[in-house]
């Protein structure tokens, strides 16, 4: 004898499916935006093994084992090279590199007065920066208005794209990693190989090229490069994520010139605003921002090609005996008349 209806199985399939629709959506619904951020999609970098290979009849100087710089040193004890005048052949590295077709990412930041820095940047760029290559200029600035325009030769591109400004140079010049970051995922990833990521209160004086490409690229700060590493201005405090103790370090690195193949610069950018950010959460600002956190960085994760500095010269310091040319320099500015604190 029966009390309870039994109901058959397949009767109970409708409003359980019915069910499992309004959670997954549900579940859906809250995570949409994790979902869709470029974190969790897949996107391929450009990143490629190029091979040296040269044009028929290209002709050049014929490379030397015993004569060659014998003032610096041009090679990293990890066998990458530093970059001198005199250590390569800019014809030779013209021949194997443009027929690669390479397009180079260049980021600048011109946050409030820092824009007027941008003219003589770009006039100076479209001189000597990687002349004859695709050339992509993006400009991070608070005062598109103010944008200068210059003449680009063919291939080279400028894009400005809007930020914040800010009353902090030091979150000016931190939050830099983050933005390049942001950048490279949403747009830089589809549209170049390489990218460098420079100052802008700089000018470009003599070439710069091919000869700076590398996977991980760094330059050697033109204040630091002749004294030992316990003078470097690492961050000391423990407690803070970009510590160096004083038996650690390489060079030191200048975080004017950050450079190499995007996906690189990529990982960089993410692993140093991390660490800014674990910093900015116990209440501490590395002594030199991102700079000290890229010096970090580059002590574990070693740059595959280092720039001297005549990549990276400051127009107060008189030229040594060693550097030949100057390629980019800063320029004297009055820091109280241009930054937003002082
Ligand atoms: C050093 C580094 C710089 C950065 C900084 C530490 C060198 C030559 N330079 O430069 O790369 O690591 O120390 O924070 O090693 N900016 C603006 N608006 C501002 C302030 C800064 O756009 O109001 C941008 C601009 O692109 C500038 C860059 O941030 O070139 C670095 O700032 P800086 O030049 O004032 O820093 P500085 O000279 O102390």
């Amino acid at each position: 004898m029966r009390f309870f209806p039994v109901t058959k199985p397949y009767v109970l399939l409708l409003p359980a499916s019915g069910l499992i629709l309004i959670v997954g959506y549900r579940i859906f619904w809250l995570f949409r935006e994790k979902i869709s951020s470029p974190e969790y999609q897949e996107f391929t970098f450009r990143t490629k093994e190029w091979n040296m290979v040269i044009p028929d009849m290209s002709s050049y100087n014929q490379p030397r084992i015993l004569v060659g710089r014998t003032d610096v040193v041009s090679v990293t004890p990890w066998l990458a090279p530093i970059v001198w005048e005199g250590t390569f052949d800019p014809v030779l590295t013209d021949n194997i590199y443009k027929p690669m077709n390479l397009t180079i990412a260049t980021t600048v930041f011109a946050v409030g007065k820092y824009v007027s820095f941008l003219k003589d940047f770009l006039e100076t760029a479209e001189k000597h920066f990687m002349i004859n290559f695709r050339v992509r200029y993006y400009v991070f600035t608070d005062r598109p208005n103010e944008v200068p325009s210059v003449n680009l030769s063919g291939g080279r591109h400028l894009t400005v794209i809007s930020i914040p400004g800010s009353n902090r140079w030091q979150e000016i010049s931190a939050q830099r990693m983050k933005i390049i970051h942001n950048t490279i995922e949403t747009q830089i990833h589809k549209e170049a190989d390489y990218i460098f990521c420079l100052d802008v209160d700089s000018k470009f004086h003599f070439r710069w090229g091919a000869e700076s490409l590398g996977r991980l690229v760094s330059v050697i700060h033109p204040g630091y490069y002749d004294t030992t590493r316990n003078n470097f201005p690492y961050e000391r405090r423990p407690a803070s994520k970009a510590f160096m103790s004083m038996d650690q370090g390489d060079y030191y690195y200048g975080g004017a010139v950050i450079g190499g193949l995007v996906e690189d610069v990529y990982k960089l950018t993410k692993e140093c605003h991390k660490e800014f950010e674990e910093d900015a959460k116990n209440s501490i600002e590395a002594a030199w921002q991102e700079e000290s956190h890229l010096n970090r960085y580059l002590y574990y994760n070693k740059p595959s090609k280092v720039l001297s500095p005549e990549y990276l010269w400051q127009d107060f310091k008189a030229r040594t005996r060693e550097v030949k040319v100057i390629r980019f320099s800063g320029v004297i500015k009055n820091y109280a008349a241009i930054r937003p604190n002082e």
